[in-house]
């Protein structure tokens, strides 16, 4: 059985506790249920984290690629949070790695101040999903199964 990453970058460990009206009501612990449902319906084992910290990330992702390129990994679905509109790192990161990444955003950030508008994981991911809410978690983990 493979396994899927979901990676989640700065203050998303305050998701249901500040700005619902930006991000909901759900907190990161609902999200993590939800993802392990869609990835039990999908016959993927999960694996879930949270970092504030950029090289943790980097770490991270560099420890995917290895999994992936022995076929323990189906891919990663990753928000990235505001390090997305800032990480060079990052993105250097996913294409040092070769690994399957889906950039995933909670809000609609094309709708949102243009600050938000440019992505750097854009480039290297594999498909891109903003603003379906905390749902779009589970229809990632459904796109990974469609393709990996
Ligand atoms: O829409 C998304 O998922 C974002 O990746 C969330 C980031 C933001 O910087 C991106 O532009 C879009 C922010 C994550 C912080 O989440 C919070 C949640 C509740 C309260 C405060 C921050």
């Amino acid at each position: 059985m493979s396994t899927v990453l979901v990676l989640n970058g700065p203050n998303l460990n305050l998701l249901g506790t500040r700005e619902p009206e930006v991000y909901g009501a759900t907190t990161l612990a609902d999200v993590e249920k939800l993802c392990a449902q869609a990835c039990a319906q999908h016959g993927f084992t999960l694996d879930f984290r949270q970092s504030n910290h950029e090289g943790e990330l980097v770490g991270w992702l560099h420890e995917a690629g290895r999994a992936q390129a022995a076929g323990t990994l189906a891919g990663v679905v990753f928000n990235a949070g505001a390090y997305t509109h800032t990480s060079v790192a990052l993105h250097d990161a996913i294409k040092g790695a070769a690994v399957r990444v889906i950039e995933l955003h909670i809000s609609n950030v094309h709708a949102r101040e243009a600050f938000r508008h440019h992505s750097y994981i854009s480039p290297v991911a594999r498909a891109v999903m903003a603003g379906f809410g905390v749902q779009g978690y589970a229809l990632a983990i459904a796109g990974l199964a469609a393709i990996a």
